[in-house]
């Protein structure tokens, strides 16, 4: 649904990246609505008309997918007015979130954030179970089970924050002994070529796919190549538009790498057809971080993709202190690397502003 006067392109791009989102889950995209309304829905979110249309839609299929976040009640409205499960982007960026999740600590974070998205869903499913079955035989146990659910969940969050305090402990050891080291964080939108460019740098191995979230975990190697090893590269989980907060925030380790870089390198998928938005998005986020004044060098990459050589030509007289490169190519990624270890020397001795 969008609020009418929004820059229809934005929606567009915003609908595209959720087709993406739930081919990286693993769901087909049968149909698209769009709807342009003056308000929400406080029931349905969309109009009631529009839950009609998509309920008595011919197409099969299993899911309805929201690009925006609905609230548990409304998911509950819905699901019963369409007859089919309903999930919003914050539900499906954590599905994915949970396929992706590989070491302790990135399963550990998904975990968190999932059940914190469940706890306030979970009296909606029960109540909408209850009207189903006009209540009878089902308030009594089951409102007892859903008080024993609660409870459970709500001991698990516990334990699961404390855990991630133990690895945030682990983690911050680790960083002391890196203290006195140059570390770089790459940051960038999902998909950018983070990983592509970490491995490029340090002979590194971090696991690299054509689809959204392919790194969940924050990868820390050195820089090979140069005549002092001492840069730390830290390879991090991507952003993308619309992230929830209560799903940053368990995420708070992992950005934690990011947030103590003495030098962010910002990739930008060059060839990806909104890359300024996405450019402009991981920037806001970077504000929201502290990072406003962090030093930062835009590394424009994918520039081997790029259709038209005069957009590279534009771009760098945009920006003329940012590096163009093909990560996967292994264009100009020396020139980055010299380039690195002549920021940390700038930084170190303070002719660089930080
Ligand atoms: N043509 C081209 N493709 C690239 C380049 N760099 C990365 N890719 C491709 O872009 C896709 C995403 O690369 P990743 O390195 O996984 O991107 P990422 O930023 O780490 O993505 P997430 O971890 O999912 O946020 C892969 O298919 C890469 O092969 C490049 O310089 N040129
Ligand atoms: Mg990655």
């Amino acid at each position: 649904m969008v609020i009418k006067g929004t820059d229809p392109w934005v929606t567009e791009d915003s609908l595209e990246e959720l087709a993406l989102l739930a081919d990286t889950a693993g769901a087909a995209v049968v149909e698209r609505y769009v709807q342009v309304r003056n308000k929400r829905n406080p029931a349905t979110f969309i109009g009631l008309g529009k839950v009609k249309e998509i309920a008595s839609c011919n197409g099969q299929f299993d899911l309805v997918i929201f690009d925006d976040d609905l609230s548990p009640a409304q998911v509950n409205t819905v699901e019963r007015l369409i007859g089919k499960r309903v999930i919003d982007r914050s539900g499906l960026i954590l599905d994915i979130f949970a396929r992706r999740a590989r070491t302790r600590e990135a399963r550990t974070q998904v975990e968190l954030a999932q059940l914190q998205y469940l706890l306030p869903r979970l009296t909606g499913q029960w109540k909408h179970l209850e009207r189903q079955a006009g209540g009878i035989g089902l308030r009594g146990p089951g409102e007892t089970q859903l008080e024993t659910d609660r409870r459970m969940i709500n001991k698990r969050i516990t334990r699961l924050k404390s855990d991630l305090k133990r690895i945030e402990k682990q983690r911050s050891t680790q960083r002391k002994k890196r203290s006195d080291q140059f570390k770089v964080a790459i940051v960038g939108y999902t998909n950018a070529g983070k990983s592509t460019l970490l491995n490029a740098m340090t002979e590194a191995d971090v696991f690299v796919e054509d689809r959204l979230f392919a790194t969940l975990d924050a990868t820390v190697r050195s820089m090979k190549g140069l005549h002092d090893e001492q840069v730390i590269l830290i390879d991090t989980v991507g952003f993308i538009r619309k992230l929830p907060h209560h799903l940053v925030a368990s995420f708070k380790s992992t950005l934690e790498e990011t947030v103590r870089a003495d030098l962010l390198l910002h990739v930008i998928d060059l060839s990806h057809p909104h890359y300024i938005d996405q450019m402009k998005q991981v920037e806001e986020m970077l504000i929201d971080m502290g990072l406003k004044e962090r030093p930062k060098i835009l590394v424009f990459n994918k520039a081997d993709k790029v259709e038209h050589p005069a957009e590279i030509k534009r771009m760098r007289d945009e920006y003329p202190d940012a590096e163009f490169i093909s990560a996967l190519k292994g264009i100009r990624v020396a020139a980055l690397k010299k380039r690195l270890s002549r920021v940390k020397k700038q930084l170190q001795k303070g002719t660089l502003k930080r």
